[in-house]
């Protein structure tokens, strides 16, 4: 198509590197200081230093990469940081087999992944480079922790956790597979330790507040709300009976079990009470008798079930066994058996759960299979006429109220299959309990009162009467940051002889990690191998043990957002007109899979820092993105799974870059799909590269095409008509692509840009034929190459860069302005379409040639000819074929 030499073609790799070194020569992504532009920060959550990237995470660094550019382009100061959370398990465990400390190895991976960048191109500004393990930060993780521990937010104390016997060390919840260790698989037990927390219970509200006000996906802010769990409800006492109950004489009642329940209008259908197996009141309950092995037993046993099962306990067996003890409901006097059940957890509520199986569907399974009564006391909202209920006394059941299984049925018709249809999976067949709200029955004095206003009249009887109160409850628990492991940030206290805890002073910190350990791999916590680190000395000089608990990764990164604000502050975390300029976070970007943890204690952080006043905003991250990833077919597992090393399913970036260019690798990876959905990379995975660049091969050729005139805004004048469809393409590329950049729709935004070739490439083989070369034409071209070269620059910022050299810029696309669409020159020309009515042409439409169909319905039913033909009445249908045709049916 035109005479472009050989040596004229797409040579990615020459230009690529060239222009990595220019830019990096002219420090050219530095962060810009001009106070009069608006700021932005654009925030990638920063990586794990694990050594190699594949195409999967280039597609992360390649969104933030677009976005972050264009807004430099668009005249904002943009502060787009990279840096490394780089304490962790797996260079612990990396230390361990190949004999290396985790220092090194995580250094060298840290610059593996710096060269990798480099050649993608990627404009970070390292000037804000932060390293988590590196003492200039995790002084001030230490110096944070200290503040939290100041003002009552870290605290010690004991908690349950999985103990490894043979590896002597704390298990995560991840590293438990069917209750064995993964490394040795041992079976897990579960230990008491004494551990530190950090209290987010205490932020609980704050946190489920705030989130109202967040530009984050709807799906992420469910997630936390959920993760927070708030409840209302009413918390009252059971008092327990010391001896066994006869004919209803009771004996003392020193003991009480304290419930909470979000269904307080279901009391008098309690039939039994269910404790979790590791219950404080447990020992006391069974001690001496029968049931304390049992009890044993059955708490070592639901301690291996995973948490998050039980929690909801919804989709578990229910197991459970009886303890002997019964205690007495405070609002009928009526003596309830005392269970034990897997599907209560200790640290919810207050452990104990008032079980009223006709209306709760895991206790309804819980009574269903350890056969214990189920009493109604809701009926649908407007009940039939009283129906005759049998209350049985037979067999092993409770006498007071009790019914059987057929009974209910009878009685109450359940008011749709669905509802009858239990939570749990499996189970009774379809009926199940009536959890839906209704109208009371068999509740005594408050019998036909709606759910809703016996929830009030309950709990103000209970409040009036010293029996509960009102209250609300969280599922959100207390973070527990104490790992016993070496490569964390130190927890800076001193253990002294007398038992007391001192907080290492501020001037001394750093607390740093030792080099004299042994990574032996017997398990433990290595920091125990160092005396030089173990002994320390108290504020008496005497001689004292410091804290060997290291710090929960999450910690590290709940603040680092702050320090790239001031990453070389050396008397402070962070300084305070920096983090003012920059904070809060305008646009946060990362995977769903932290939609709860990480950016819930970064959130937290944050605001017990705003309370302080070191923050400037109460929250973090004004704007969350969170990208899908990207998978693949993994030969080792037969199925389509996330891209990653251990599944042997990546397609490795070095690769990539070096057959196909880093411009055309960033582009495949966001032209897979939108960013926020996973997206499946081709198993012949040349494919995913060939159209990217060919696109860019295109451009090339087409920016070489023709002689390039700078200066075409001043010549472009009288458009010829022949050019005015370039024009209009010109503008309206320019306000599609950054439109769809400012919506994340990347993958459009390239569509758009390869269209916008197309168009071009049509333009110029028709101008071949004809003689062309006017002026204006010239300056038509020349518009839309430029404009063509500057919106591709946030994708393929290389190829950008050098053609506009080769037409003769002088500067990068990064310090040129973004064009600007004109609306008007990118208005589609008008079209007339005919309409009929009842088969009748009766009218001619001019309208938009882009009109959706809605305009055109419009503007039809609005014409004056149609209005007088229809005379008033409303069409029956009105058919739209676009662009051609309006059939209206009178
Ligand atoms: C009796 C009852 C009757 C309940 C009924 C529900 C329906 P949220 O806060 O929404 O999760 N519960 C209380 N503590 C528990 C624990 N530690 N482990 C397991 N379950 C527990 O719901 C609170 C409800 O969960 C409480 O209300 C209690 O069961 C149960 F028709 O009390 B309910």
């Amino acid at each position: 198509m035109n005479d472009i030499e050989k040596t004229d073609r797409y040579q990615p790799a020459d230009i690529e590197t060239k222009w990595q070194t220019r830019w990096a020569q002219r420090d050219l992504f530095r962060t810009s200081d001009d106070p009069s532009k608006p700021k932005f920060y654009y925030l990638d959550m920063f990586p794990y230093p694990s050594g190699d990237l594949h195409v999967g995470h280039v597609r992360n660094y390649a969104i933030g990469d677009a976005i972050a550019r264009y807004r430099v382009m668009n005249g904002f100061a943009v502060l787009h940081p990279m840096g490394w959370d780089a304490f962790g398990l797996p260079a612990e465990n990396a230390a361990i087999k190949n004999q290396v400390h985790p220092r090194d190895w995580t250094l060298r991976c840290i610059e593996r992944m710096h060269e990798q960048f480099a050649k993608l191109g990627i404009a970070f500004d390292w000037n804000h480079e932060v390293t988590t393990c590196l003492p200039d930060y995790y002084k001030w993780t230490q110096w944070l922790f200290l503040q939290f521990y100041k003002r009552g937010l870290a605290e010690r104390r004991a908690a349950n956790v999985n103990w490894c016997p043979s590896c002597a060390t704390v298990l995560a919840n991840e590293q438990v597979k069917d209750g064995a260790c993964e490394r040795c698989n041992s079976t897990v037990e579960q230990k008491t330790l004494t551990q530190w927390f950090f209290k987010t219970t205490a932020y609980a509200q704050r946190l489920l507040d705030d989130l109202d006000a967040l530009e984050w996906p709807e799906r992420v802010k469910t997630m936390q709300r959920h993760w927070i769990g708030r409840s209302e409800g009413v918390s009252f006492h059971f008092p327990v009976r010391t001896s066994p109950p006869v004919g209803g004489v009771g004996g003392g009642e020193a003991k009480t079990i304290e419930v909470f329940t979000t269904r307080v209008d279901t009391v008098f259908g309690v039939t039994y009470m269910v404790l979790a197996p590791d219950h404080a009141l447990v020992g006391d309950l069974v001690r001496g008798t029968e049931f304390e092995t049992p009890a044993e037993e059955f708490k070592n046993h639901v301690a291996l079930q995973k948490d998050e099962q039980r929690d909801r306990g919804d989709d578990i067996p229910k197991e459970g066994i009886f303890t002997g003890a019964y205690c007495i409901n405070p609002m009928t006097g009526e003596d309830v058996p005392i269970w034990l059940g897997n599907y209560v957890v200790s640290d919810y509520g207050s452990g104990a759960v008032m079980a009223v199986p006709a209306h709760d569907q895991r206790d309804w399974e819980f009574a269903k299979a350890h056969d214990l009564a189920i009493k109604v006391v809701i009926g649908p909202p407007s009940p039939p006429a009283p129906l005759p209920i049998r209350f049985a006394g037979e067999g092993s059941r409770l006498e007071l109220g009790s019914v059987s299984l057929s009974d209910v049925e009878s009685a109450f018709p359940l008011p749709s299959p669905a509802k009858r249809i239990g939570r749990g999976a499996g189970g009774e067949g379809e009926l199940g309990a009536y959890e839906e709200y209704g109208v009371l029955i068999n509740s005594g004095e408050f019998s036909g009162l709606s759910s809703a206003d016996a929830k009030t009249k309950i709990a103000e009887f209970m409040e009036a009467n010293g029996i509960g109160k009102r209250t609300v409850n969280f599922r959100l628990r207390d973070w527990c940051l104490s790992r016993q492991r070496y490569w964390g940030c130190p927890i800076p206290v001193i253990y002294c002889e007398d038992g007391t805890i001192e907080a290492v002073p501020e001037d001394q910190l750093p607390v740093l990690l030792p080099t004299d350990v042994k990574f032996t791999g017997q398990g433990g916590n290595p920091l125990l191998t160092s005396d030089t680190f173990l002994n320390a000395t108290d504020s008496q000089g005497r001689p004292a043990r410091r804290e060997t608990d290291t710090m929960d990764t999450f910690v590290d990164s709940s603040w680092y957002f702050l320090r790239y604000c001031s990453p070389d502050s050396a008397d402070a975390p962070f300084r305070a007109e920096e983090v003012g300029r920059w904070m809060n976070v305008d646009q946060y970007v990362g995977g769903i899979e932290h939609a709860t943890m990480h950016l819930i204690y970064a959130r937290f952080f944050n605001k017990v820092l705003f309370d302080t006043g070191m923050a400037p905003t109460s929250e973090p991250f004004a704007r969350l993105f969170t990208q899908g990833m990207v998978t693949m077919y993994s030969e080792k597992e037969d199925k389509v799974l996330k891209m990653s090393k251990s599944k042997g399913n990546v397609v490795a970036l070095d690769h990539a870059v070096s057959r196909f260019g880093a411009d055309a690798t960033r582009m495949a990876t966001l032209y897979l799909g939108p960013a926020e959905i996973d997206a499946e990379w081709d198993r012949d995975s040349d494919k995913v590269f060939v159209g990217p660049y060919r696109f860019l091969e295109k451009v090339w050729r087409l920016a070489l095409a023709r002689p390039f005139t700078a200066n075409w805004r001043e010549i472009i004048g009288e458009v010829s008509p022949a050019d005015v469809k370039l024009r209009r393409k010109t503008h309206q590329t320019i306000l599609k692509v950054g439109a769809d950049i400012e919506r994340f729709s990347l993958n459009t935004a390239l569509a758009a840009l390869m269209e916008f070739s197309n168009t071009l490439q049509e333009w110029h083989s028709k101008r071949m034929k004809d003689e062309g070369g006017s002026l204006s034409e010239n300056a038509v071209y020349s518009e839309a190459i430029e404009s063509l070269l500057v919106l591709l620059a946030p994708f393929a910022p290389h190829l950008a860069d050098e053609l506009l050299e080769q037409l003769g810029f002088a500067s990068s696309a990064y310090e040129m302005a973004w064009p600007k669409g004109d609306a008007e020159l990118a208005k589609e020309e008008e079209i007339v379409m005919p309409v009929q009515i009842n088969g009748k042409l009766r009218a001619r439409l001019t309208v938009p040639a882009d009109s959706d169909e809605e305009t055109v319905r419009q503007a039809a039913l609005g014409d004056a000819d149609v209005q007088a033909q229809l005379g008033g009445a409303a069409p029956k249908r009105v058919i739209i074929v676009p662009g051609r045709l309006v059939n209206i049916v009178a």
